[in-house]
């Protein structure tokens, strides 16, 4: 275990203002690879809201101090130590000079100021601030800031901050500057500078009130080919948050940067949004279909931030999913109004379920493990690690749960008393709450406990139909069954659940839904019940036959519900369901509770056999035309091995693999004339479209390609694959052809088709980084076989030259593909996983902690395997544990072997 004392844990209880505040920050850089030296000058004053301090605390890290002055003159009383700065007995109101180097060219973290492909950039959230200047680096801490930058004209022709531009200019020996100012307060999370060899792609606009803006995609030159989706992205983001939520972009300019080193998917600085490029850039030959999708998400997910994040920002870095669940919710929101507006269920229930599937398999993983917090944590040691699915996705979960209890206008008048009581302000979770509480005339202590409670809800459905009273009633019982214990102690009571429910009758009609008291049935035949006691029963009446009921339409709540539907009652569902979340989830349990069935037999040898009736139902869904084939795509994908695995009582990746493959080669040879007939009608020739239509055809014929890939003889699709590879005018279909060559050769140890083509789209991509991640990340993922383990071709893939580790997207597309999406591969009985994985955790730390943490965590749920596994993995735990640095890693493998 780990020889140093354990870390400072930060709680949420600890809260106390800040001594001092900050009014004005007036930054300047003299911008040096190896020494850039930063000039930073501050109001300040004490905060009469906070107790009194004679000394003045200032965070810093990995500075070299130089002077300090208060009101002009020379400080003496400064002490830099490993933290930060301490100056002391300082007046009550002062300006504050401080002087100090970084050093951005060895900055391999990805925090604080750095270089990246000879460009200097910043990510200052949560806690970079601080690696560039002293500072108050904390949330509730709000200043406006005024930056100077200065650099080598030649090296660095572009200099951008937030905010606008106030002047700029030539300055002695080959060098220029430029001023910006940005006119809004905000915390030092927010600030950005960006210097470098850029071109912009730029698009003037008019905001709702008829405001010019000028609007800015910033790339290096040879990308700026691949900016156009990002721009219309971004247009639509602002055109969306005006009309569907009232919030104009309040500065003259918007500005997104890409760059290729960059630690996760994008940030929001004010005015100056710096983006991972794999988040920017696109054209139909170098992005997929679902490229396209996250890049959308993800602009208007950093858009939306200018509101909810930037205007009104967290108190504290507890309150982290005040901005990010909110945010989330509004990204989900703004791609299922693009993709089927406010009115075409079927295509919003694309976005619903495709949303759903991660949180169900990600969020839900994390809730059962050593690391399950609550959507508002209580304690952490590295607030990086707590960038999660809980706070961003459960997050969004709960924010909607608003929405569905109180419609979208209730949910919106809630949304504008929110702003208009803390815009300007850092404010809780419980403000929001409250302000959606008041808008609407309702208390909501109770929901508090979906801020402060761990775990995953159980959702327990008992049904009774009484012919004769012609009343149904339905009984819910809530708790959280057999939780992990960081999740158990945060269990106090029992929820507000929105439990949106249907009946369905005989002919798969809706029943009209009157619930006991009420004067007559309601107009929708989907009901929200409010579910708020431990058990409760709801009676319908007038229910003429007895239904099925649709349970949890839509996923009304991030809760799991157990229901003992027959197989028939599922199939039932699958066809009829008015509610398509709810027909593609009848599909998932049915598939699920078939798939657990055989994985079971599998780890005891027994032979593995499918019944006839499970095929007819996907059989149905493959052959009805008049589903969508984006809905018929996510139907007949398989639950991940990943969630299945987790589904077991003890996870057997192996045993899961086997079953899943066994399914999929049984869909795949009874079926295989309809996959070939789905295959030959959903090709989309001719030019490329990028709408949702197009890429629904692409999804569900590529879905074919891959069923086929696992016929008994794959030839046929290995022709097919070989044709649309070689044919392919976008990356959609050039990398799902790859991914089957790969896989119908996998038990053959592979083939001359796959290796050709593989050779190729190196050769094709070579200079496009994001596609060569995709080339590694497709042969990291492939399935492997007893004479070709993947871990073997992973390994001589860490000696290519085009590998590197010091580029996060490059390590994702190696290992943790690998690790975290080759279930059964990288669980290799004989530890070869694990080991290669400790390897490249204690590699990582000592470059990027953050990136080290988050594969750090690909063990973590450890303690739920075979006890084989378990062993490997817990030796694998400890190796780290003893040899890494970090604060984050640490974290993180100390509360897994906990
Ligand atoms: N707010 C950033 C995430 C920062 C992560 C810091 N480790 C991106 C986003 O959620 O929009
Ligand atoms: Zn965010």
């Amino acid at each position: 275990m780990a020889d140093t004392a354990t870390p400072n844990v930060i709680r949420r209880a600890d809260y106390a203002p800040p001594a001092f505040l900050i009014d004005t920050v007036a930054l300047e850089f003299d911008l040096v690879p190896q020494r850039t030296v930063v000039r930073n000058t501050m109001r300040v004053r004490r905060n009469p809201d906070a107790s009194h301090a004679s000394n003045f605390e200032l965070m810093g890290e990995q500075l070299e101090f130089v002077s300090a002055t208060i009101d002009g003159a020379p400080f003496a009383h400064a002490h830099a130590h490993e933290h930060g700065l301490t100056l002391d007995n300082v007046p009550d109101n002062f300006e504050l000079t401080l002087t100090s180097i970084c050093n951005p060219a060895e900055n391999t973290t990805l925090s604080g100021l750095y270089v990246s492909g000879g460009n200097f950039f910043t990510q200052c959230e949560a806690e970079g601030f601080r690696r560039i200047t002293y500072f108050l680096d904390r949330p509730d801490v709000m200043a406006t800031f005024t930056v100077t930058l200065r650099a080598s004209k030649a090296d660095y022709p572009v200099l951008l901050s937030n905010g606008n531009l106030l002047e700029e200019g030539d300055l002695p020996d080959g060098r220029h500057f430029a001023r910006w100012e940005d006119p809004f307060r905000k915390p030092s999370y927010l600030f950005a500078l960006v210097a470098g060899k850029l071109v912009a792609l730029e698009e003037c606009v008019k905001s709702g009130s008829g405001k010019e803006k000028l609007l800015q995609v910033w790339v290096e030159p040879h990308d700026l080919d691949k900016t156009r989706h990002a721009m219309d992205s971004l247009i639509n983001s602002i055109r969306w948050d005006e009309s569907r939520f009232g919030l104009e972009l309040d500065l003259d300019r918007f500005m997104i940067v890409a760059v290729s080193d960059f630690n996760m998917g994008a940030m929001e600085n004010k005015g100056l949004n710096i983006f991972n490029t794999k988040y920017v850039l696109a054209n139909p030959e170098t992005a997929t279909d679902t490229d396209f999708a996250n890049i959308e998400a993800v602009v208007g997910h950093e858009y939306f931030h200018n509101w909810t994040g930037n205007r009104v920002t967290c108190r504290d870095w507890f309150q982290l999913s005040l901005k990010e669940g909110l945010t989330v919710f509004r990204d989900q929101e703004f791609s299922a109004d693009m993709a089927g507006g406010a009115t075409d269920e079927a295509a919003r229930a694309t976005k619903r379920i495709e949303d759903v599937r991660v949180l169900r398999q990600m969020q839900f993983a994390e809730d059962a493990g050593p690391m399950a917090h609550p959507v508002r944590p209580e304690s952490y040691v590295e607030i990086n690690n707590f960038y999660t699915m809980t706070v961003y996705e459960k997050g969004s979960e709960v924010v909607r749960m608003y929405q569905t209890l109180f419609g979208r206008d209730g949910f919106r008048k809630g949304m504008d008393l929110y702003f208009k009581r803390h815009d300007g302000q850092a404010v809780t979770c419980d403000d929001f709450r409250h302000a959606l509480a008041d808008a609407n005339g309702r208390d909501l202590a109770q929901f508090e406990r979906w801020y402060s409670q761990a775990g995953t809800p159980r959702v327990s459905v008992r049904t009774k139909y009484d012919a004769a009273q012609q009343r149904y009633s339905v009984t819910l019982t809530q708790g959280y069954g057999d939780t992990a214990p960081a999740a158990r102690e945060t269990q106090k009571g029992p929820l507000l659940i929105p439990f949106a429910i249907g009946l369905i009758g005989k002919d798969g009609h809706d029943l009209p839904l009157q619930l006991e008291g009420e004067a007559r049935a309601s107009d929708s035949t989907t009901r929200v019940l409010e579910f708020t006691q431990t058990e409760q029963t709801f009676t319908f009446v007038n229910v003429a036959q007895e239904p099925l009921p649709s349970l949890l339409r839509n996923f009304s709540a991030p809760v799991i519900v157990e229901y003992d539907y027959s197989a028939d009652q599922l199939a039932f569902l699958l066809a009829h369901d008015s509610d398509p979340f709810n027909r593609w989830e009848a599909g998932q349990r049915l598939a699920t509770r078939e798939l657990l069935t055989l994985a079971g037999r599998a780890t005891t040898g027994v032979p593995l056999q499918l019944d006839d009736s499970v095929v007819a139902a996907f059989a149905r869904v493959l052959t009805d035309e008049t589903l969508s084939p984006s809905f018929r795509e996510l139907a007949l994908m398989l639950p991940s091995e990943a969630y299945l695995a987790e589904q077991m009582a003890e996870s057997n990746p192996a045993a899961v693999h086997a079953a899943r493959q066994f399914v999929r080669k049984r869909l795949a040879n009874a079926l295989r004339k309809d996959w070939l007939a789905v295959y030959e009608k959903h090709r989309t020739p001719g030019a490329y479209e990028a709408t949702p239509e197009a890429s629904g055809h692409r999804a569900l014929k590529n879905l074919a390609l891959s069923y086929l890939a696992e016929l008994d003889d794959p030839a046929e699709a290995v022709r097919l694959a070989s044709a649309q590879y070689d044919a392919a005018n976008n990356m959609t279909d050039r990398s799902a052809a790859l991914s089957a060559l790969l896989n119908a050769s996998a038990a053959n140890g592979g083939s001359v088709e796959a290796q050709q083509a593989l050779d190729d789209f190196y050769r094709r991509f070579e200079k496009e980084p994001l596609v060569i991640d995709k080339w590694f990340a497709l042969q990291a993922t492939q399935r492997g076989s007893a004479q070709r383990p993947v871990i073997e071709i992973v390994r001589k893939l860490m000696a290519h030259p085009a590998f590197n580790l010091k580029n996060p997207n490059r390590a994702r597309s190696l290992i943790f593909s690998f690790c975290a999406a080759n279930p059964a591969q990288f669980h290799a009985e004989d530890g070869s996983g694990y080991a290669f994985w400790a390897e490249q955790v204690i590699a990582l730390d000592a470059i990027n902690p953050q990136v080290a943490a988050r594969l750090a965590r690909s063990l973590e749920l450890w303690r739920r395997f075979t006890p084989t596994l378990r062993d490997g993995m817990r030796a694998a735990l400890e190796k780290v544990a003893s040899q890494v640095k970090s604060r984050d890693v640490r974290e993180i493998v100390e509360k897994a072997l906990g």
